[in-house]
């Protein structure tokens, strides 16, 4: 199987379709907290241009309570061996910062671990995430879920997420991770104000220039309701508009609810970008100029 984050270093866009296996998902929590309906909604991410599907068993929205180890097995394990029995072709992610999560999770399928904490919330994480050889997302996030949103505060927002990234990155690397298989991601929405999201997208190009694949999760999330003034379900327009953005700002993965519209989005953006198009079956965003 192909990493997808080989994909996106290689300059394709990828997009990342979000599996919640929860019930108190921001967006979507409990619609597929039975293992048959997430996998099935995996597949249909996957159908509708999804090359990564990020299986997740615990909410990290402003205010979210932690879930147990055992009951977060309890969600993703199955959802993992689905995907894989059902023959899905997407690389799975396994959403935890949880090692043992991580272990299993990477043991039934998964081959990348996004972990919001970039190996913070767990010592072992490093080890499990070398020892697999899997690809892994770190992400930026200040404080922690329960209480990141009460007034965040930088005195240069995209330096400070820039050099935290760094770090971690020396981090992961000096514990065993392959420099090549790190994603970055600023963390939209993690301990940041609008003003902060807003200035993290306008000058995406500066972590993208620490030559990482970035990846960027603004689907649905509050601040395009603060802007827009829109419900929750009621943002593809504007997570489309961001991710557009992104991408010609240099972020190569979208991690998102609504896999179908950002796919072709980013299909038409970046066959005008790139001067090469393809039509693309429903399950591919290779681009070729065959
Ligand atoms: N956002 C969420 C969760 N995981 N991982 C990465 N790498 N980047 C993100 O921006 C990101 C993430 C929040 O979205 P969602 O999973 O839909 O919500 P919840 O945490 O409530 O389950």
């Amino acid at each position: 199987m192909t990493s997808a984050v080989a994909t996106a270093a290689a300059g394709d866009f990828v997009v990342m379709g979000v599996v919640n296996v929860t019930p108190d998902s921001f967006s979507d929590g409990g619609l597929y907290l039975d293992p048959s309906a997430a996998i099935e909604h995996g597949l249909e991410l996957e159908r509708s241009g999804a090359s990564i599907l990020d299986v997740g068993g615990e909410s990290t929205r402003p205010g979210a309570n932690p879930v147990s180890e055992e009951e977060e097995l309890r969600r993703v394990v199955p959802v993992i061996e689905g995907l894989r029995t059902a023959g899905s072709a997407a690389q799975i992610s396994i959403d935890t910062s949880k090692a043992a999560v991580a272990k299993a999770a990477l043991a039934a399928g998964a081959t990348l671990v996004n972990d919001v904490t970039a190996l913070r919330g767990d010592e072992e994480m490093a080890a499990v995430v070398a020892g697999a050889g899997a690809d892994c997302c770190l992400m930026h996030m200040l404080g922690e879920p329960r209480t990141m949103q009460r007034n965040p505060h930088y005195d240069d927002v995209v330096g400070e997420v820039k050099r935290f990234l760094e770090q971690r990155m020396e981090l992961a690397v000096s514990h065993g991770v392959s420099e090549s298989r790190i994603l970055l991601d600023p963390g939209i929405g993690f301990g940041k104000t609008t003003e902060h999201n807003l200035e993290l997208l306008r000058r995406l190009d500066e972590l993208v220039a620490l030559g990482r694949p970035v990846a960027i999760g603004t689907s649905r999330k509050s601040f395009l309701g603060r802007i827009t003034a829109k419900p929750v379900e009621d943002r593809i327009a504007a997570t489309i508009a961001t991710n557009v953005l992104a991408y010609e700002r240099g972020a190569r993965v979208f991690r998102v609810h609504d896999a179908g519209p950002i796919h072709d989005a980013l299909a038409i953006v970046a066959a005008t970008v790139k001067r090469q198009w393809a039509t693309t079956t429903p399950t591919s965003s290779t681009m070729s100029t065959t």
